[in-house]
């Protein structure tokens, strides 16, 4: 029987998504004055809206590849979910991307208001703490504390919330190339990176197993940054600032705006080339793994 690769994600991203809305219904306490609706209301629109679940999902296959319990696993990707959500929640603010619409729905500050969004934003973020803090996740309080570290670090000032950071400044001045792989590195990879370790972390695997799991993740956090600004440039071509390396729409930073598309495309190349050279010892128990990454290199959006 043929390997469904569209078929696999899809049910992957349906058992995350059933795990994320129990999670979400069991935040909805009895009385309003202690669990404001609207705020779940935020939360929820935030996060049950139809994304990839890449992240997720790569958390997923990265621990099975060691036999990971999934009843461990799952939680554990949705806590890393949540703060994927709460950071596009926070992205789309008029403060930041000043996006209308995400997923093909009206931004939350569009659906609700700015401070609802942000509010959302901020209790998605730590409810994925108390996620990974629970028992649920591993028996090992030493395993949980890792993973919870290692989540702070990927969200945090070195990771997605620094590079924003380093991004946001891009609109006010020239980065190198060196600059741009570093603040994207953090950005769009930590959590990418995060993925991938985590799945290995959870499932105990061996410190040589850790690394390679985590180089993976770096290669397609790399990846999938690539393939996001060529997606960006093929859609409006006018968008690419070749001569700053910045994205004209945005005022962002983007190596394709530095290198141009064909460069970038070759590197995509090797990149992929990399990351299956890494998954070889796993053979076909990484064959999800190994698909995922030729997705995220040509997916279609
Ligand atoms: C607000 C702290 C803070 C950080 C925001 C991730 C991020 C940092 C901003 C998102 C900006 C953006 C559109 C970056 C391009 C890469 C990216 C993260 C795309 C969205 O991820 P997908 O394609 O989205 O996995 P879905 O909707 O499938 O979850």
């Amino acid at each position: 029987m043929t390997f469904d690769f569209v078929q696999h994600l899809a049910s992957a991203a349906k058992r995350i998504d059933t795990a994320l809305e129990d999670i979400l219904h069991n935040q909805a306490g009895e009385m309003e004055i202690t669990r404001p609706a609207r705020l779940i209301a935020a939360m929820r629109h935030g996060a049950l809206n139809g994304g990839k679940r890449l992240r997720p999902v790569l958390m997923m296959e990265s621990a099975a590849l060691f036999d990971a319990d999934p009843g461990q696993v799952v939680p554990a990707a949705c806590a890393l979910e949540l703060i994927h959500c709460y950071s596009l929640v926070h992205d789309d603010l008029p403060a930041m991307d000043d996006d209308d619409l995400r997923r093909g729905q009206p931004t939350v500050h569009k659906a609700f208001d700015d401070a609802t969004a942000i509010l959302a934003g901020d209790a998605l973020l730590t409810l994925a703490f108390d996620i990974i803090a629970d028992e649920k996740i591993h028996q090992d309080p030493a395993v949980r504390l890792r993973l919870s570290r290692e989540l702070a670090r990927a969200a945090g000032i070195g990771g997605m919330a620094g590079g924003q950071m380093l991004d946001l400044e891009s609109e006010h001045r020239q980065r190198t190339e060196a600059e741009i792989r570093q603040l994207q590195a953090m950005k769009t990879g930590a959590l990418l990176r995060y993925a991938c370790r985590a799945g290995a972390i959870l499932a105990q695997a061996s410190p040589e197993d850790v690394d390679s799991l985590t180089r993976f993740g770096e290669i397609i956090g790399l990846a999938f940054q690539l393939a996001d600004d060529l997606l960006d440039v093929e859609a409006s071509p006018e968008a690419m600032g070749k001569a700053t390396g910045k994205d004209a729409e945005a005022g962002k930073a983007t190596l394709v705006g530095l290198l141009g598309p064909e460069k970038t495309r070759q590197e995509l190349v090797q990149l992929l080339d990399d990351a299956n050279k890494l998954l070889e010892p796993f053979g076909e128990r990484a064959r999800v793994l190994r698909a995922l990454a030729g997705f995220i290199v040509t997916r279609p959006s």
